[in-house]
């Protein structure tokens, strides 16, 4: 009866009052202002709207502490996820315990207030280990915190004044109040959550109907659109599918809402974080199947978690949660019975056959194009999928070639630019060093600063034609290693990137000294000459290594094309 009771009731929010709110906002403008990153925006649409009740604003340092030791908050609430407003040590610096700041989405609206009652600068190690169970970069959320968060953690109670604006999906999204007043309204007064970052396919709608019906509850799809794992499928994409599969629903007891959730992929605490952001979401049952938010394997290939230690911590807890869960084993295919069973649930294994697609043989069946069959997914799935995860042969990609001056890179690239040309069904854009130069980058030098910035430049560019389905070639010295990985990392979110390093010595391109331009640095009448004057870090990995001395421009190109087709980028004809 107290889990039916809990979600009948209105929850506290943060806002201020509409009027209250247009007079504040004018007032914040004086306001120190702080531009929140993505996921700062997630965690405070998600305190503004009481989603991560009993949180009052970003966690203090005596909260932080606490709940990074022991789970809870000093006050002894259960609260298992550090919810910080990390900036630069800069901007620490500018500002003075008790003083107000304005909090800013990217394009500067004004989202909330915050009263700063405490900065420090964190034990980042520490709290990877605590919270996330391995100071080990492998997990994304480790990465996030020493990679991307800044040194110093501000915190304090927020006042707010507006929710951040969404373009999107508009009608699927819902406050927690907004979804208690839904249930309330039903007549829902048993609600099962199911929290996912990846489309739905059988397995996880047979899931969901068995859930709810051994909770005998409503059931809830909740789908996180705020940040998942990075190489997920993106959310317009999933919503889609969502939609497609919410019609296999009985509607009368199924409803789908979006969750603006900033996931961390931390396993056991997430999923109690999950049940707590569910509670408040007015849900008496919480859906935790195997390896909830799970961050795959660290950096000794193994996996971070146990495969059912989050339902462990979430059975500990599920009392002063007040959110039951429904655990869920692994769902597999039974091909003689032609339904889904829980694996440990099937007696006769020998006799049978089970049939299962891991998410890894799903991506590679899409980058294949090859078949997937209609026991694991529904057909509308499938084709949202593939319209945007096309195989290899029809997705973008970059070749970027690296090598000293005169080496043969923009002779090699646009011999390789005519032959993916004639094969034609992709646009092709040639970014050489010189066109480079002249178009983006006429004023820029040659010092490191003005050379990462080039490069950069060259990987933004590239990363926008990958993303749209062309073919980008580079062709600069590019003769920083740590800014040639950088680039990589851009593309690869969008395709593949194909790094070729012309390796001709810096001999032979000296005597070959085309452009006359060695004989100058030579006489030091040109500085910072990369091979003379400069330095070239030469690529570790490359994809290919051209050695260009005594081999024809063809013959380089061709081992280049060669290279692509092996690697599927080209489709056998
Ligand atoms: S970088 O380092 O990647 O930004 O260089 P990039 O944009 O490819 O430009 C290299 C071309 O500029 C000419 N040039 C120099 N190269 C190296 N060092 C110095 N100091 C320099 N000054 C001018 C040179 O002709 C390069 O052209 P390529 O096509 O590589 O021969």
């Amino acid at each position: 009866t107290e889990l039916m009771k809990n979600n009948l009731a209105p929850i506290p929010e943060l806002y201020v009052s509409y009027e209250s709110s247009l007079k504040l906002k004018v007032e914040a403008a004086d306001l120190t202002s702080w531009d929140l990153t993505p996921r700062q925006i997630c965690d405070l649409e998600l305190l503004m709207n009481g989603g991560f009740n009993p949180l009052k604003g970003f966690l203090t340092e005596e909260d932080y502490d606490s709940v990074v030791d022991t789970m809870r908050l000093a006050d002894g609430s259960l609260w298992p996820m550090p919810i910080t407003l990390d900036v630069s040590e800069k901007f620490a610096e500018s500002i003075e315990i008790g003083q107000d700041i304005a909090l800013r989405d990217q394009e500067g609206v004004i989202l909330g207030t915050m009263t700063v009652t405490d900065r420090w600068a964190p034990d980042k190690s520490k709290e990877a280990e605590k919270v996330f169970g391995a100071d080990d970069l492998a997990h994304p959320a480790v990465n996030y915190l020493h990679n991307h968060a800044g040194k110093i953690y501000l915190g304090g109670p927020v006042t707010g004044i507006q929710q951040p604006v969404h373009y999107d999906f508009r009608a699927r999204r819902d406050t927690p109040n907004e979804l208690r007043a839904t249930f309330r309204k039903l007549g829902w007064r048993r609600v099962v959550a199911f929290q996912t970052r990846n489309p739905l396919h059988r397995a996880h709608q047979e899931l969901t109907f068995r859930a709810a019906k051994e909770a005998q509850a409503n059931l809830l799809i909740h789908p996180v659109v705020g940040m998942t794992k990075p190489g997920d499928v993106d959310h317009f994409t999933r919503v889609r599918c969502y939609e497609a599969v919410l019609d296999k629903y009985p509607s009368s007891t199924t409803t789908m809402s979006l969750l603006p959730l900033a996931m961390r992929m931390a396993g056991p605490r997430e999923a109690v974080w999950h049940g707590l952001i569910r509670a408040n979401h007015g849900c008496t049952h919480f859906i935790v199947g195997r390896d909830h938010a799970g961050p795959g394997k660290n950096s000794a290939g193994e996996d971070f978690y146990g495969p059912y230690d989050a339902q462990d911590l979430f059975r500990t807890h599920q009392e002063e949660m007040g959110i039951e869960m429904v655990d869920f084993k692994h769902m597999v295919y039974v091909q003689e019975r032609a339904q889904y069973e829980p694996n440990d649930e099937i007696e006769d294994k020998d006799n049978v056959t089970i049939l299962n697609i891991s998410g890894t043989e799903l991506r590679r069946r899409l980058a294949e194009g090859l078949e997937i069959p209609e026991w694991f997914s529904f057909p509308e799935v499938v084709s949202e999928l593939r319209k945007t995860r096309p195989p290899r042969s029809q997705q973008g990609f970059t070749v970027f070639f690296t090598g000293f001056s005169g080496s043969g890179k923009s002779t090699i690239a646009n011999a390789l630019m005519v032959k993916l040309m004639e094969m034609g069904g992709r646009p092709v854009t040639l970014l050489d060093g010189d066109i480079v130069r002249k178009n983006l980058s006429s004023e820029l030098g040659f010092s490191k600063e003005h050379r990462d910035l080039n490069i950069r430049r060259i990987g933004y560019v590239a990363s926008e034609i990958t993303k749209n389905g062309g073919i980008a070639i580079c062709a600069p010295i590019a003769p920083y290693q740590a800014t040639r990985r950088a680039v990589r990392e851009d593309i690869e979110a969008f395709g593949a990137f194909v790094e070729v390093h012309v390796a001709t010595t810096i001999e032979e391109c000296e005597k070959r000294d085309r452009k006359g331009l060695y004989k100058l640095a030579r006489e030091g009448k040109i500085k910072e000459f990369t091979g003379i004057s400069d330095p070239y870090d030469v690529p570790e990995n490359p994809e290919i290594r051209l050695e260009t001395e005594g081999t024809d421009v063809d013959n380089c190109a061709h081992q280049v094309v060669l290279k692509l087709e092996s690697m599927g980028l080209i489709a056998a004809h």
